[in-house]
């Protein structure tokens, strides 16, 4: 196994491309920051600050196509992961990319098409909980049988006003992919079918969303999601099976203070910060060793896939199928 640092490019430094920017740092000599990009000369300016050496580029696909890395972290905004990824894909360089792949199931088919053309695993989806400690414990109580078949998962997935001001499609585009993601990743097969219903508060300060969905053995998931002035960022999931029942714990405090740093800018960050650092550690590993325990293209793709029919569903008041390629 190759002990040279994997030279990387981090592209879009808004605040979780900044956060990505000081895991990577700590995480040298492993990795080494090579290129930054943001098309918004002022996020680029306070990335080039934290990392003098680097190369800096104003366009993404200018960094992807000429700078001297082996890898790429893109966190720019979600419509523009498309071309970027495409671009990595095309240069056979290693892509970590931010939630959600991309804005279509159509979008992110063709990422899947391309990376397999190209018969290596490139790209993996930051979908962070797969990595969060509490989440595995559930994970793997689950896998041991402990609460024998599953056969309803349910999430609680709320965002205070101050930092979240979705709409009803938003939140399914944006918070409800990674709790897709769980619900696929805990059952281990896809959706077969979902649908969707929201309501505004009349001041239309609290919009809620409830998603109910099927996996393709009919394990039965129900998530909600919401903001509003009143919430807290809160974040829960339990498990009924045929013999128990497990419950994701509730958070010990992993705010970034807890590890030595500043205060981080979003509350999913210091709810998460413990499993970022963990995920990107695993990716870097990837990197060199060839082989990723995160979420592939395809995860991405069946994610957009249920995102599509929900929103579909949010749209026609009906049930919709999900049909994965
Ligand atoms: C945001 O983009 C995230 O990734 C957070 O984890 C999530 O909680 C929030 O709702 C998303 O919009």
């Amino acid at each position: 196994m190759s002990t040279a640092p994997v030279r990387l490019a981090l592209i879009g430094l808004g605040n979780m491309g900044m956060e990505h920017l000081a895991i990577f740092a700590s995480l040298q000599p492993r990795a080494h920051i090579r290129a930054l990009a943001d098309s918004h000369a002022p996020f680029a300016e306070r990335a080039a600050a934290a990392v003098p050496t680097a190369a800096v580029y104003h366009d993404p696909l200018d960094c992807v196509n000429n700078a001297d890395v082996d890898a790429v972290v893109v966190a720019t905004a979600d419509n523009t992961h498309h071309e970027i990824v495409e671009a990595c894909i095309a240069r056979g360089l290693f892509v970590f990319c931010e939630k959600p792949l991309t804005t279509s199931a159509d979008r992110s088919l063709r990422l899947v098409n391309a990376e397999r053309a190209t018969g290596r695993r490139l790209v993996q989806v930051d979908y962070m909980r797969r990595y969060d400690a509490d989440y595995q414990d559930v994970y793997r109580a689950l896998q041991s049988g402990r609460i024998g078949e599953p056969v309803l998962i349910s999430q609680r997935h709320r965002n205070p006003l101050a930092v979240i001001n979705f709409d009803e499609q938003q939140l399914i585009t944006s918070s409800a992919s990674h709790d897709i993601d769980v619900f696929r990743w805990l059952c281990g097969e896809d959706v077969s079918e979902v649908s969707a219903i929201a309501k505004a508060s009349r001041d239309e300060s609290t919009v809620f969303v409830v998603l109910t969905l099927t996996s393709q053995s009919g394990v039965l998931g129900i998530m909600e999601l919401g903001r509003g002035p009143g919430l807290d960022y809160d974040i829960g999931c339990e498990i009924v099976g045929s013999s128990g029942v497990l419950t994701l714990a509730s958070p010990t405090p992993t705010d970034s203070s807890a590890d030595g740093d500043a205060p981080l800018p979003e509350a999913w960050m210091q709810r998460f910060h413990r499993a970022y650092r963990s995920q990107d550690a695993a990716w870097l590993a990837g990197v060199v060793g060839g082989s990723f325990t995160g979420a592939s293209s395809y995860d991405g793709y069946a994610t957009n896939v249920v995102i599509d029919a929900a929103l579909a569903s949010l749209a026609s008041g009906r049930p919709q199928s999900v049909r994965q390629t």
